[in-house]
């Protein structure tokens, strides 16, 4: 009896039992958060400067007025004072899996460095991580396969930051833009020349033609 109790006990002191704890790690049916971060401070803070409140929307639809690309965040460009808490809602629009993935946090705190809210489709999720002190500025990304490279990046400057990150939709043009280089050789202008001149000949035989049509 008193086991039983103290099991419940143990089983109603969390807020979400249905949720599984491992480690840095709260996962769900709908989804993951890696390194929430609500109260530890990092070594170079002596307190929470500032609570920051961040929604951030991700889909398909953000990404439409870019030719080339298939996912993006609704914002991508973020800047918060050093020492404040980052508390990001993520939204996910589509029904694929998206992430909210944050790296370059100290080690000691965030394991890899890394924040990660994770939905695996429509879904919303809310967690928190504190950022260090010094101007940096850090990149986020969706880690799904190829979703990075069509176009689910951002940037989070803390205090001035350390400059921008390239290949951010809107914001910054990419290291290696796609190319699609055309080689001209001389068949390129015979077939050009060849063209215009059947071009020529079919206009002249169908005005041919229709001039038959209204002398009958
Ligand atoms: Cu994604």
């Amino acid at each position: 009896m008193k086991k039983i109790l103290l099991l419940s006990l143990f089983l109603f002191s969390f807020p979400s039992f249905a949720a599984m704890n491992h480690g840095g790690m709260i996962m769900d049916e709908k989804g993951m958060i890696m390194n929430h971060n609500p109260d530890k401070l990092p070594k170079d803070c002596t307190e929470i400067s500032e609570d920051v409140d961040i929604t951030i929307r991700g889909g398909r639809k953000f990404a439409k007025d870019y030719a080339g690309k298939m996912f993006t965040y609704d914002k991508r460009d973020w800047q918060v004072p050093p020492c404040a808490r980052v508390n990001v809602t993520f939204i996910n629009e589509d029904d694929i899996r998206h992430q909210f993935m944050i790296h370059g946090l100290p080690g000691y705190m965030y394991p890899k460095g890394m924040f990660t809210i994770e939905l695996y489709g429509k879904g919303q999720k809310t967690a928190s991580f504190i950022v260090p002190s010094r101007d940096y500025t850090y990149y986020i990304h969706c880690e799904v396969s190829q979703h990075t490279e069509k176009g689910m990046k951002g940037q989070l400057k803390v205090g001035k930051g350390s400059g921008d990150l390239d290949s951010i939709l809107g914001l910054t043009p990419p290291l290696t833009p796609d190319l699609y280089p055309i080689k001209n050789s001389h068949y390129t202008w015979i077939t050009l020349i060849f063209s215009i001149l059947l071009g020529a000949v079919f206009i002249r035989v169908l005005s041919y033609f229709l001039s038959k049509r209204e002398d009958v």
